[in-house]
């Protein structure tokens, strides 16, 4: 029988074999999947828990916060902050950052999360997920503030996804390319499923919402258009779309075979340079799909090079395969 190899197992064999990760480090990651797991029974019991629904409150970007929304960002608040190996973390559901408060130990990592993406997603029994992010603090002895978090994603020690789907999946980066670990119920833990993940550079799939096509700018009208051609158009080949509509399990169809998703600037909103928040997604997406093999833009530099200049700054993202992506990039450059 193939040896089983757990989460646990694979960060302690990272750390001692390829010393990769601090056991500070290792210690935090354990605790983001355990609270994975706690928002992935939730998110099972649906009606039966209560949870689904919305609250009645917004966040800072004024959007309605659903049940889930908070109950997640609370599980993952509480399952970290005493652990001693974080200083703060910031959330997609938060005004501002949240600091280890005083009664517990201070560590050296911040930790940022979009706690359940996806959320017009919750509802109706469709794939959703968490998304994380891992920091270093920057050196020095004062306590920390917001502007430590603002730091470009090529920055990130540790970065990963679970998506609540027909079965949790965890997907982590160390920076040592991408593993999954899916959820053995019975037994409570992850379990390494596949290392080493690829991502095709070529691609017949794309994502994008098309409804919102009359608002995009001219690059991403003109890849969508020839997309849509097919084989008797200029790209010779017919595409497919796809459009879940929650990132993480768009990503996670495309670190599994292949694909292009954007979610570009529109011109509804045009002092806003997307939708998609760059701290709590397209960094940590990013850097994954990096290290799968992939590419990841806002159309005119990579995403992991954008130096942020707030928490909750928003981002054009496009990302996938590879050839796909540098195709649309071009496409944003000056002729
Ligand atoms: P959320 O973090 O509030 O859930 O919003 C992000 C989500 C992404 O998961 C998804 O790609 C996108 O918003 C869907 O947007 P749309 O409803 O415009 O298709
Ligand atoms: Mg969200």
């Amino acid at each position: 029988m193939a040896k089983r190899i757990s989460l646990t197992r694979y960060l302690v064999e990272q750390q001692r074999v390829d010393g990769l990760i601090p056991s500070q480090l290792r210690l935090l990651l354990e605790v983001v999947a355990r609270a994975c797991k706690s928002i992935s029974q939730a998110v099972n019991k649906g009606a039966l828990g209560g949870v689904l629904g919305s609250a009645d409150s917004e966040n800072v970007q004024g959007e309605v916060q659903k049940k889930l929304d908070i109950i997640a960002n609370e599980v993952l608040i509480e399952a970290n902050e005493w652990g001693g190996h974080l200083a703060a973390m910031a959330s997609e559901e938060m005004d501002g950052i949240y600091v280890v408060p005083n009664r517990y130990p201070q560590g050296e990592y911040l930790l940022l999360f979009d706690p359940l993406d996806g959320s017009s997603n919750i509802d109706v029994n469709v794939s959703i997920g968490t998304i994380f992010s891992v920091l270093k603090k920057p050196e020095g002895d004062r306590g920390v503030e917001e502007k430590d978090f603002l730091q470009a994603g090529c920055q990130q020690v540790a970065a990963g996804y679970c998506v609540y789907g027909p079965q949790t999946t965890l997907v982590l980066t160390v920076g040592d390319g991408v593993a999954m670990f899916t959820l053995d119920r019975e037994q409570g833990s992850f379990v390494l499923t596949q290392e080493k993940v690829r991502i095709p550079e070529d691609t017949k799939e794309f994502a994008i919402n098309m409804s919102n096509m009359r608002h995009w700018d001219a690059p991403v009208r003109r890849y969508i258009d020839e997309c849509l051609q097919g084989k008797e158009g200029p790209r010779g080949k017919d595409f497919n779309m796809r459009w879940i509509a929650s990132m993480v399990a768009d990503v996670h169809r495309i670190m599994t075979r292949g694909g292009v998703f954007m979610y570009p600037w529109d011109k509804r909103e045009p002092h806003k340079p997307g939708k998609l928040r760059l701290m709590y997604e397209a960094n940590p997406m990013g850097w994954l799909v990096e290290q799968a093999g992939g590419a990841a833009t806002n159309g005119r530099q990579r995403i992991l090079d954008i130096q942020p200049t707030h928490l909750h700054e928003r981002v054009s993202v496009i990302l996938g395969s590879k050839n796909e992506v540098e195709r649309v990039t071009s496409y944003h450059q000056p002729v």
